[in-house]
């Protein structure tokens, strides 16, 4: 009995530290689903957020950029190009069709997150707000998970990551 009940406990321990993605945030037509950011080693000055922007509104709307009390928010877009990840800030924003979805997602387009004021450590929460030109300020949570998380690219990020200018 002593062993179940503990076993139950360490269970439930394991259950409740698995991060839950089950958020949405929203502001007019747009809604933000599942923010999330990899976590970032010791010492790293740039980290890296995604999430999936779906515009259920009639007018095309775009993701100019955001804020953010921990680092530098910036829309950036990764390509690979001859086998080389490279990256580079979309100026202008990323559009977000109408009755569409984006999803930034490794190896993609992505959030930037530069001049880091600490490092992300897994497990924990960073708030940032998202600027969209139609729908305005959106406040939203990012997960923090493992640096392996979703790790499809994850190591050719981090090339890309020493190789872009600041
Ligand atoms: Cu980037």
């Amino acid at each position: 009995m002593r062993h179940s009940s503990l076993f139950t406990l360490a269970l439930a321990l394991a259950l409740g530290a698995t991060p839950v993605l089950a958020q949405e945030f929203k502001a007019g037509d747009i809604v933000v689903e599942k923010p999330w950011a990899r976590a970032t080693p010791k010492g790293a000055e740039v980290g890296s957020g995604y999430l999936t922007i779906q515009n259920k509104g009639a007018a095309a709307d775009r993701l100019t950029g955001g804020s953010a009390d921990f680092a530098t928010v910036e829309v950036h877009q990764m390509k690979s190009e001859n086998g080389v990840s490279q990256m580079r800030e979309l100026k202008d924003g990323l559009a977000i069709p109408a009755h569409g979805s984006v999803g930034l997602t490794p190896g993609g387009y992505h959030l930037m997150f530069t001049h880091l004021t600490h490092p992300l450590t897994k497990g924990e929460t960073v708030k940032a707000t998202l600027n969209f030109e139609h729908a305005g300020p959106v406040e939203v949570e990012f997960s923090v998970m493992g640096i392996g998380a979703a790790g499809t690219g994850g190591m050719k990020g981090m090339g890309g990551m020493k190789g872009m200018k600041m």
